[in-house]
């Protein structure tokens, strides 16, 4: 870790021989690696599905215990709207025939649950997801936004690599990182092989964690665990053609770089230069608790992200089927 901010580098100079797919499939291409998943594809996924289980992966919204989510970002708040006692207290419109309606909204950030990032969410300088202009994010995301993820769902063969019960835990540590080799060592140990075009889904327990002990603690001085960068991780991510890569933390890597002191590079090496899609904050405890029962790890992934135009992301509620 360098000794001070000014030896930190900047982002677009650590990655400047980074691999990069822009342009990869036309010029106005907003979903990126997702192009990976073919109908061939989805039929591979279907191909996993043994037993007709079926797993959400969405964290409750609105939990008027909190959220998981990244600190300074506001919380899902739903709020009635249309109840009982506005009938009781002369409130209501009242409908012929005198049916009776409840009615609410939700305020929240949209990166504010389990989510799609859009492409466009990260860059470094002027350009996001092939080479848009950055300028195109004012006031909206008028390019890469998360619609385009959201109009076209993502399908295909999930993998669930459960970095947490390799490493004997029920949740990673504070900071706590793991490469691409780690995540081929449980794989190895897990007896199952991860195949180019797989969706990428990688347990680490710190979701499942927020549950389970004081929030103070679990926010205190915010350090993720996570996928740490190296130039041989996003050549592998790039190699085997990984078209989704879903995290049970809020960011899908370590917050701050080890080694470079860099903040979360992974969204610029993965996500802006590869359109490697991110889902974030899903809720993995059930499904790898099934997964190390019964030796499955492959699966149907099914998701879609909601179609907000303009999004920088979009909640989702993603769909493992075994
Ligand atoms: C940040 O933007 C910090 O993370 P995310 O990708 O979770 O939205």
């Amino acid at each position: 870790m360098p000794e001070t901010v000014k030896d930190i580098p900047k982002i677009a100079d650590l990655l400047k021989d980074s691999p990069k797919n822009w342009g990869k499939w036309g010029p106005d291409d907003e979903v990126g690696s997702l192009n990976y998943l073919t109908s061939a594809e989805v039929l591979r996924g279907i191909a996993a599905v043994r037993k007709g289980k079926v797993f959400t992966l969405q964290v409750k919204m609105g939990d008027p215990a909190g959220d998981p989510l990244w600190p300074g970002r506001t919380q899902p708040t739903r709020v009635n709207l249309l109840d009982k006692g506005h009938y009781l207290c002369g409130k209501a419109t009242h409908f012929p025939g005198d049916p009776e309606f409840s009615d609410d909204m939700l305020i929240m950030s949209l990166q504010g649950s389990t989510q799609y990032d859009a492409l466009g969410h990260a860059w470094c300088g002027d350009e996001l997801w092939n080479g848009f202009d950055a300028r195109s994010t004012a006031g909206r995301m008028d390019k890469a936004s998360v619609l385009p993820i959201a109009e076209r769902g993502v399908v295909g063969r999930g993998i669930l690599i459960d970095m947490a019960r390799h490493r004997g835990k029920s949740f990673l540590d504070r900071g706590e990182t793991f490469t691409h080799e780690d995540v081929l060592a449980a794989a190895e140990a897990q007896h199952v092989k991860i195949e180019k075009h797989d969706i990428l889904v990688i347990r680490t327990g710190w979701i499942g964690s927020f549950y389970k002990r004081p929030r103070e603690e679990f926010f205190r001085d915010y350090l993720e665990p996570g996928l740490t960068y190296s130039p041989a991780l996003v050549d592998w991510f790039h190699d085997n053609e990984i078209p989704n890569l879903v995290t049970d933390t809020m960011a899908n890597e370590v917050t701050i770089d080890p080694v470079t002191g860099v903040a979360l590079p992974l969204h610029n090496a993965l996500m802006r230069n590869l359109g490697v899609t991110f889902t974030e904050i899903t809720q993995l405890d059930e499904l790898a608790d099934d997964c190390a029962v019964d030796g499955q790890w492959t699966f149907l992934y099914a998701a879609a992200p909601l179609k907000i135009v303009g999004g920088t992301g979009a909640p989702v509620n993603p769909i493992a089927v075994k």
